[in-house]
């Protein structure tokens, strides 16, 4: 939670934390120039103090359901609820030609957020039973409402590589450790898979 005065009034806002991903061109821009240009969009749409990762360069998952993504993470603050930031997530996928056709369909960006503090939403139960999801589960189920920390958090090395450069110590609050412990306990073979784009920037 951070508390910013603007003259004499107090704006509450928490700390979020955002993965972005995108594997199909929009408009004859790549995917690379899409991520880049919704991280300008984040900040233009309220989320301040934004922390960007590297790009990388993931391969698809499942295996051969399409190409390569480039994925990134984004941790900044929101002066809202969660449910307003997903919102907001939404209509930035949309403005950048998001059509949702396919659970895990190839897309021109996704952005999915990964935690709002340590708000558990909507209750630990509920996000116990997305999280354990049986494989076949997964790939046909999507929730209809917004479910935080994600629950394919810990399994994603795409997911928690990019993070680890914006926000390694945050905790997840079921218990999970911090994004250091969940990418040290991966396969590393999935982690080597994982290649920043610009390798000279600090890697
Ligand atoms: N929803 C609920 N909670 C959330 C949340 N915390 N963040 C709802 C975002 N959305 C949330 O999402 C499905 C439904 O979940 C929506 O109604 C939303 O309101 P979606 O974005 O339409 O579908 P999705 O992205 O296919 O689902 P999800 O669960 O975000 O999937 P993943 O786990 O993100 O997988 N391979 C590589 N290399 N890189 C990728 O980024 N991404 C996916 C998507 C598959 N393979 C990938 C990548
Ligand atoms: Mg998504």
């Amino acid at each position: 939670m951070q508390q910013t005065l603007y003259g004499r009034v107090a704006i509450l806002s928490e700390h979020l934390l955002v993965a972005l991903g995108a594997n199909l061109p929009w408009q004859g821009q790549g995917p690379e120039d899409t991520i880049g240009a919704a991280l300008e969009r984040l900040s233009e749409a309220g989320f301040s103090d934004l922390r960007r990762s590297r790009l990388f360069r993931t391969p698809c998952f499942p295996p051969g359901a399409g190409p390569d993504y480039v994925n990134a993470a984004a941790s900044a603050f929101w002066p809202g609820s969660a449910e307003s930031a997903l919102q907001t997530l939404h209509r930035i996928e949309a403005e950048f030609g998001r059509e949702r056709a396919q659970r895990w369909g190839m897309r021109t960006l996704d952005l999915d957020l990964i935690a709002f503090g340590a708000d558990v939403v909507p209750d630990p139960a509920t996000h116990d039973a997305w999280a354990t999801l049986s494989p076949e589960d997964q790939r046909r189920l999507a929730p209809d409402r917004l479910i935080v920390p994600h629950p394919r958090l810990a399994e994603r090395a795409f997911v928690l590589v990019p993070l680890a450069d914006v926000a390694p110590d945050w905790q997840h609050p079921l218990g999970k450790g911090t994004i250091a412990d969940m990418l040290a306990a991966l396969d590393p073979a999935s982690l080597r898979e994982i290649r920043p784009l610009h390798p000279s920037e600090g890697d």
